[in-house]
C-alpha cells in the first residue's frame, strides 16, 4: 500500500488526531488539523534524516557547516508536504475534515529567527543545499523569541514579543543525548612561562542542548539539518536555594544562564555592542565547534584530517569568534601545535560579508572580551602578532598600512575587528553580488585585497525558487508547469523558454490573469490587516523590506507626495491608478527608522481620506512582515521598489523574489539590480539615479541638498508641504526634524539629488503600464531571466569554489 496515495494520508492524519494531537478527528480546529498533518510529514521526515545520515557516514562525506545567528525559515508545513510529495494526498486529507489545506497552514506560526535579508538567505541556503544533495548542517540559537511582532497604533510601530515555541512546534526533534558546556570569564593561567600551554579558569559554564529541524531537499530524499543550541542552567546550579526553599534566587540564577538564548537581537544595522550578545556568538559557536569535531573525531580519531573533511562558513562575522575557539580547542585541549592548528583552521573557514557599513561593521571592547572570553582575547593577539609580522614584512616601515590591518582597532577604546578575525582566519572571503565584491577590496578591505588579492571572490546571492514561485505563486507555478513541464523547479534556467512567448497573446492573457488573482489575494490580505479597501486593477507599487534611511523608504514617500500634488494640479492628466504598498520592521531603537513609518501611515491617511484623488492614489502599510506576509505579497506586485543609494545595498534578494513573480523593478545601479538588469535586459527594467562613482564624487566635491530643494520647485513643494503639517496637522512640527536632516542634515543618503531622476521614471513606469500587452511581455521577460537567481546556483558556486564540495549534477 503507498504511503503517500490520498487513502492511506486520510487515514494517517486521522490516526495522528486522535493518537497524537488528541483530538477526536470529526471535531479537529484547523489548528489540530494543521498538528496532525505535521505529524505525517514529520515521521517521513524523520526517516530520511536517519537514512541520510547513515549515507554520508558510510561515504566518510566531507561536510559543510553553515554557521548563522539567523535562520529565517518561516513556515514549515507547506514546503515539506511539497518536498516529500504530499501536497495533493494532503489536501485531500484536509478536505475530509471540510478544511482547506491554506488555510490550515496559515495556523502555523512563523519561525522569525532573523531579522532580513541574511537570515532569510540563510534559510534559502538550507533548501539549496539539500536539495543539491550536499552534506550539510546549518548551525545557530533556538531563540525562544524570534523577531518581534509588529503592530501598528495611531500609525507608529509597536513591538510585541514573538513566542513561537509557546504551543510547542511539530518540527524539532530534541537531541536529549547531545548537549555540550560551554564556558565564560574567569581568567587564564599559563603552565611555567607565558605562552607555556594554556588553563582557562573559567568563572561559569551552561549547558548547551540540541534540537533539530529536518530540511528536505526537493527531487531527493536527501535532507539537511539546522541544528538550534537551547542554554540551559548546568543541572547542579544553586541546587543549594533551590534545596532551601529560597526559589526567587533559584529562579533568577537559572534564568542568567538561560536567557543566552532567550530573544533575537532585532537590529539589522547598528551592532548592539551588547555583553548578551557577545555571550550569545560564543555560545552557538563554542556548542558547534564541539558538534562538529566530535563527529568528525568519531569518524576518524584523529583532527589531522579535519581540513580534508570539514568545511565551516562565517554568515557574516557574528560566528567570527570560532576562528579563536578552534584555534583554542585544536591547541589547548587537543595539545595540537599552533602552527598546524593555524594551516587547520585557515583551510576550514571562509567568510561572506553581507555590509560595506563601517558603521554596522562589528567590532568588541577589549576589555569586555577579555571579561567574557579572557583566553580568546588572548588567542586572537598571538593571531594579530603573527598577521602583522607577516604584513610588515610585505610593506616595510608602513605603519598606516599595518594600524588600518591590525584586528585590534587602536583608534579610541580599543577594540576587536570581527571583520578582520574572519579574513584572516579563512581562505575565501566572498561578497554578495558583483558590485558588493568588487567595493569590498576596493574599499573596506582594500588592504587586505593587496596582501591577498586570490581570497577575495564573489557569490551573487539566490533565493530558493521552490519557496518563492512554487509555493508563493502556486497559479503561476501551475501556468509554467502547462508551459514548460515541472522541471524548472530544479532547473531555473528552463524560464529562459518563456522570452519566446513574451509576443504571445493567449500566454500574456493567462500571465496577467494569474498576476490579477495574486493582487486580488493581497488585496484581501491589506483590507484584513489594514482596514482599508485597494484595487486590484491599479498598479501596485511595491516597497517591502526593513525599514533604513539608506534603503531610502522616504525617497519613495517623496514621490508619492509629488504625485498627489501633480494629481491635484492636473486631476485631468490620465493618471494611471496606483496603490503604494509598504511593509517592514524599523529596529525598536531606530528613532529615524520609526519616523518613516509614522510618515508613511500620516500621508496615507490623507491622501486615502481625499476624495478627489480617489481611485488614482492609495497609500498602505501592511503591518508584520516576514515570511509569510511576503509570500503573499511578492506575487501580487507590478513593481518592485529597489531605489537603495547606489553602493550601500550589499546585493538585496526581496529584488529578486520579487522580479521572479512577474514584477518590473524600479531601481538603481545597486547591488543585485545591476545582475537582474543584465540578465532581463535594459528594456524590462527601469534603472534610474547616481550610479556609485558619481554617489562617491558627488560627496567628495562637497553635496548642497539646498540647491536641489532650491532648484526644483516640485521638490520643494513636497518638503515644504511635509515639513509644513500637511500630513500632521495635529501637530505641524511632527517632521520638522526628518526634512531638516536632508537639508541641514546633510542627506547623507542623497534622496534630494536623486528625486528628479526617479520622479521621472515613474512617469515612465505609468506611460508602460499604459499598455497592458507591453507591460505584460515585460513581466514575463523579467521571469524568463532569473534562472540565474536561483540559491541553488548560488549554492552551487559556494560548494565549488569556496567549500571543495561536488554537488549532485
Ligand atoms: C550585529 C551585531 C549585533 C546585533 C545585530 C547585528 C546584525 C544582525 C543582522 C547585523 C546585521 C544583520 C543583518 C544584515 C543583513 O540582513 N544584510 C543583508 O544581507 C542580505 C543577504 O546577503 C543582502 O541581500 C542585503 O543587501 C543586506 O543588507
Amino acid at each position: 500500500m503507498d504511503r503517500n496515495s490520498p487513502s492511506s494520508l486520510i487515514n494517517a492524519v486521522d490516526t495522528h488526531l486522535l493518537e497524537t494531537v488528541g483530538v477526536a478527528p470529526a471535531q479537529a480546529t484547523p489548528t489540530e488539523l494543521m498538528q496532525a498533518v505535521a505529524q505525517v510529514a514529520r515521521e517521513q521526515l524523520s526517516r530520511r534524516w536517519v537514512a541520510t545520515q547513515r549515507r554520508e557516514q558510510d561515504e566518510k562525506a566531507r561536510r559543510v557547516y553553515y554557521l548563522s545567528m539567523e535562520f529565517l525559515i518561516g513556515r514549515t508545513l507547506g514546503n515539506a508536504l511539497a518536498a516529500l510529495g504530499l501536497a495533493d494526498g494532503a489536501a485531500q486529507a484536509v478536505t475530509q475534515h471540510a478544511q482547506k489545506l491554506e488555510d490550515v497552514a496559515e495556523r502555523e506560526p512563523d519561525a522569525a529567527l532573523g531579522n532580513g535579508g541574511l537570515g532569510r538567505l540563510a534559510a534559502c541556503f538550507l533548501d539549496s543545499m539539500a536539495t543539491l544533495g550536499l552534506p550539510s548542517f546549518g548551525y545557530g540559537i533556538r531563540y525562544e523569541y524570534g523577531m518581534f511582532a509588529q503592530s501598528i497604533q495611531q500609525g507608529c510601530q509597536v513591538e510585541y514579543p514573538d513566542p513561537w515555541l509557546a504551543d510547542g512546534t511539530p518540527w524539532e526533534f530534541p537531541r536529549a543525548g547531545i548537549t555540550y558546556p560551554v564556558r565564560f570569564g574567569g581568567w587564564v593561567e599559563h603552565q611555567g612561562h607565558q605562552g607555556g600551554k594554556a588553563l582557562w579558569r573559567h568563572a561559569g559554564e551552561v549547558a548547551a542542548k540540541a534540537y533539530d529541524m529536518v530540511v528536505p531537499g526537493h527531487g531527493t530524499s536527501k535532507v539537511s539539518t539546522l541544528r538550534l543550541w537551547k542554554a540551559v542552567a548546568p543541572a547542579h546550579i544553586d541546587l543549594h536555594a533551590f534545596n532551601t526553599g529560597d526559589y526567587a534566587r533559584a529562579a533568577s540564577v537559572k534564568n542568567e544562564y538561560e536567557n543566552i538564548s532567550w530573544v533575537l537581537y532585532p537590529n539589522d544595522s547598528t551592532p548592539a555592542g551588547r555583553e548578551l550578545r557577545l555571550r550569545q556568538e560564543y555560545f552557538f559557536v563554542a556548542a558547534s565547534v564541539q558538534d562538529i569535531l566530535a563527529r568528525h573525531l568519531d569518524e576518524y580519531g584523529t583532527l589531522a584530517n579535519l581540513a580534508d573533511k570539514v568545511a565551516m562558513h562565517l554568515n557574516d562575522t557574528h560566528p567570527a569568534i570560532a576562528v579563536a575557539e578552534l584555534m583554542r580547542v585544536l591547541c589547548d585541549e587537543q595539545d595540537m601545535a599552533w602552527e598546524q592548528a593555524w594551516s587547520i583552521t585557515q583551510r576550514v573557514f571562509s567568510y561572506t560579508n553581507h555590509t560595506l557599513m563601517p558603521e554596522a561593521l562589528e567590532t568588541w571592547p577589549v576589555s569586555l572580551m577579555q571579561h567574557v572570553l579572557p583566553r580568546h582575547l588572548e588567542i586572537i593577539f598571538r593571531i594579530n602578532q603573527a598577521f602583522l609580522d607577516f604584513a610588515a614584512a610585505q610593506r616595510p616601515g608602513e605603519l598606516g598600512f599595518l594600524s588600518r590591518l591590525s584586528l585590534v582597532d587602536e583608534s579610541g577604546e580599543r577594540r576587536v575587528r570581527m571583520a578582520h578575525l574572519s579574513i584572516v582566519g579563512s581562505h575565501k572571503v566572498n561578497g554578495v553580488s558583483a558590485l558588493h565584491s568588487e567595493l569590498l577590496v576596493k574599499t573596506i578591505f582594500a588592504d587586505f585585497a593587496a596582501l591577498w588579492p586570490e581570497r577575495f571572490t564573489n557569490m551573487t546571492n539566490g533565493v530558493t525558487p521552490r519557496r518563492w514561485l512554487a509555493q508563493a505563486n502556486p497559479g503561476l507555478a501551475g501556468l509554467l508547469d502547462r508551459t514548460l513541464g515541472a522541471k524548472w523547479r530544479l532547473d531555473l534556467d528552463q524560464l529562459q523558454a518563456l522570452r519566446e512567448l513574451r509576443g504571445n497573446e493567449g500566454f500574456r492573457a493567462e500571465f496577467m490573469a494569474v498576476k490579477r488573482a495574486n493582487k486580488a489575494r493581497l488585496a484581501e490580505h491589506i483590507a484584513r490587516s489594514t482596514g482599508i479597501a485597494v484595487d486590484p486593477a491599479s498598479l501596485f507599487d511595491v516597497q517591502v523590506k526593513r525599514i533604513h534611511e539608506y534603503k531610502r523608504q522616504l525617497l519613495n514617500v517623496l514621490h508619492l507626495v509629488a504625485r498627489y500634488q501633480a494629481i491635484l494640479a492636473h486631476p485631468n492628466a490620465g493618471w494611471v491608478p496606483r496603490t503604494a504598498i509598504f511593509a517592514g520592521k524599523a529596529a525598536s531603537s531606530y528613532a529615524a527608522a520609526k519616523s518613516i513609518i509614522r510618515l508613511i501611515h500620516d500621508v496615507g491617511s490623507v491622501i486615502n481620506r481625499d476624495a478627489r484623488v480617489a481611485g488614482l492614489l492609495k497609500v498602505v502599510f501592511v503591518p508584520n512582515y516576514g515570511v509569510s506576509v511576503a509570500e503573499v505579497i511578492m506575487p501580487g506586485a507590478d513593481l518592485s521598489e529597489q531605489i537603495s543609494t547606489a553602493g550601500t545595498e550589499a546585493s538585496g534578494t526581496g529584488n529578486m523574489k520579487l522580479a521572479l513573480n512577474g514584477a518590473l523593478t524600479i531601481g538603481t545601479d545597486d547591488g543585485a539590480n545591476i545582475e537582474i538588469r543584465q540578465q532581463v535586459g535594459d528594456d524590462n527594467i527601469f534603472i534610474f539615479g547616481l550610479k556609485t562613482p558619481e554617489v562617491q564624487a558627488l560627496r567628495a566635491s562637497g553635496y548642497q541638498p539646498m540647491r536641489w530643494y532650491e532648484g526644483n520647485p516640485q521638490l520643494k513643494h513636497v518638503l515644504d508641504a511635509i515639513a509644513g503639517g500637511t500630513f500632521s496637522p495635529e501637530e505641524p512640527g511632527r517632521y520638522r526634524g526628518l526634512v531638516d536632516s536632508l537639508l541641514w542634515g546633510g542627506d547623507h543618503y542623497l534622496l534630494l539629488a536623486d528625486f528628479a531622476s526617479y520622479a521621472e521614471t515613474q512617469l515612465r513606469v505609468d506611460a508602460l503600464f499604459r499598455q497592458s500587452g507591453e507591460w505584460a511581455s515585460r513581466a514575463i521577460a523579467n521571469v524568463a531571466g532569473m534562472g540565474a537567481f536561483s540559491s541553488d546556483r548560488t549554492i552551487r558556486e559556494y560548494a565549488q569554489q569556496i567549500w571543495g564540495m561536488t554537488p549532485a549534477p
